[in-house]
Formats: C-alpha cells, structure tokens, sequence
C-alpha cells in the first residue's frame, strides 16, 4: 500500500497541465434583471455556466443561434464555447438584458 501510495503522488508531480489542456467553467449570475459581467479570458472548449438568482424567468440566448437556455427562477444552465469570436446573447423575455461573451482560440 505505501508503495502504490508513493507511484500515485509521483505521477501526479509529473503531469501538470498546462493552460489551455483543462476547460474553465465561468459563472455568470442573473439579478434584478441583469446578467452578471461577462468572464474575461474566455478560451474554446471553456464552459460558461449562467445561474438565476432572480425571481423572474429568463434565458440566455445567442444572437447567432449558438444557445438558448432556459432558466427559470434557481435554475442553472451552461453551454461549451465551441469557437472563437463574439457573441451577443440577450434574455427573450427582457430585451434589455443583454450580455457578450468575447472567446479567443
Ligand atoms: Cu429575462
């Protein structure tokens, strides 16, 4: 047992990951019918998850069709940054709810 115990630790030393390797998941909170402000440092493969803490329902949907998420009061959803670019999402039910994720490769 202290044997395999100690190949564990060693295998863990040697494998670090380097950024990029390792998607990031970045919260975006909604209140008081707003989203909360968009991550910086967004990369492909990352995953942005939005989390309503309003009372109201909302969504999180892309201008170019990329997502549509529903989320209801409490509800969370997320979607995988799939390529780089801008994207402008908004709220369907609150057209002055707007966001815009900024995602380099
Ligand atoms: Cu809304």
């Amino acid at each position: 047992m202290v044997a395999s115990g100690a190949l564990s630790l060693g295998l863990l030393a040697f494998m670090p990951l380097p950024r990029g390797a390792e998607p990031q998941v970045y919260v975006i909170e909604i209140d008081k019918l707003a989203f909360g402000p968009a991550p910086a440092g967004l990369h492909v493969n990352d995953i942005v998850e939005w989390r309503n803490s309003d009372i109201f329902r909302h969504t999180a949907t892309a201008s170019d069709g990329s997502f549509d998420i529903d989320l209801p009061p409490s509800a969370k959803g997320q979607t995988v940054l799939r390529q780089p670019g801008v994207i402008d999402y908004a709220c369907r039910f609150h057209p002055g709810m707007k966001g815009r994720l900024e995602v380099v490769p």
